[in-house]
C-alpha cells in the first residue's frame, strides 16, 4: 500500500505544489484538501497551523507545516529516493541552493508577483523590484546547461522550480537559453505534471 499524505492548499499553484510534487516523486497517495481564501485565518484551521498559513500536511499522525520542511519530512523517511542527496559535496551545493530558494528569493519574487496582479499590495513590487531581479538573473544564469542542480534529480530542483517558474510568470525572467532548457526537464518529469505543478505555465 502506498504511503499516504493530506495536504491543505488554496489551489495547485501556491507552495503546496512543493509538497505535492515530492509526495508525487515518493509514490504517495494524497488526499488534497482545499481551503478558500480567508479560512486560513480562522480558528479551525489556526488550529492545524497556527500562522495562518498554506500549506499544512498530515503525515504519519503528524502535523506538519512550512512547505519545505514539509518536503524534507517526506525527503528523509526515504533516503533511498536521493531526493536529498548523501555524499558530502553535493549536500553543501544542495542546502546552498535550497536556502538561495526558499530563504533569499521565494518571498520576495511571490510578493512581487501577486503585487504585480494586484493581489497583494502595489508597495510590495515596488519595494522590491530592485534588488529582486538581479539576484534571480543570477540564480538563473546558475542552472545547469543539462541534468539538475545536484547532478541528480533532488529536492533542491522542485524548491528552485518554484521560484524559477514565479519568476517567469512575473516577467523578471526571459524564458530561453538553459533556463527554459532546465525547466522544460522539469516539466517533463511524471511527479510534476501529477502535482499540476507547471499547469497554466
Ligand atoms: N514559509 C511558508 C510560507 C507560507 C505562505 O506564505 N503561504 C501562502 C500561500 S503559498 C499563504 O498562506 N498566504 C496567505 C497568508 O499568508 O495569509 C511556507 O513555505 O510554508
Amino acid at each position: 500500500m502506498n504511503p499516504h499524505i493530506k495536504i491543505w492548499s488554496f489551489a495547485d499553484v501556491d507552495r503546496s505544489g512543493k509538497v505535492r510534487w515530492t509526495a508525487n516523486e515518493l509514490g504517495y497517495e494524497i488526499e488534497e484538501i482545499r481551503v478558500k481564501l480567508g479560512e486560513h485565518k480562522a480558528a479551525d484551521y489556526r488550529a492545524l497551523n497556527p500562522y495562518g498559513q498554506i500549506p499544512t500536511a498530515e503525515l504519519g499522525g503528524q502535523t506538519l507545516i512550512e512547505s519545505t520542511a514539509i518536503c524534507l519530512a517526506l525527503a528523509e523517511r526515504h533516503p533511498e529516493a536521493g531526493l536529498v542527496p548523501q555524499d558530502q559535496e553535493s549536500r553543501d551545493l544542495f542546502w546552498q541552493s535550497v536556502n538561495l530558494s526558499v530563504s533569499t528569493l521565494e518571498t520576495p519574487v511571490v510578493l512581487y508577483y501577486l503585487s504585480r496582479r494586484g493581489i497583494v499590495d502595489a508597495a510590495w513590487a515596488d519595494m522590491w523590484a530592485g534588488p529582486l531581479s538581479p539576484r534571480l538573473s543570477v540564480f538563473a544564469e546558475s542552472v545547469p546547461e543539462e541534468g539538475y542542480i545536484c547532478d541528480d534529480f533532488s529536492l533542491a530542483d522542485i524548491c528552485a522550480a518554484y521560484v524559477l517558474r514565479i519568476g517567469v510568470q512575473a516577467e523578471l525572467l526571459p524564458l530561453q537559453g538553459k533556463l527554459e532548457g532546465y525547466l522544460r526537464r522539469l516539466m517533463a518529469r511524471p511527479a510534476a505534471q501529477a502535482a499540476r505543478f507547471f499547469d497554466g505555465f
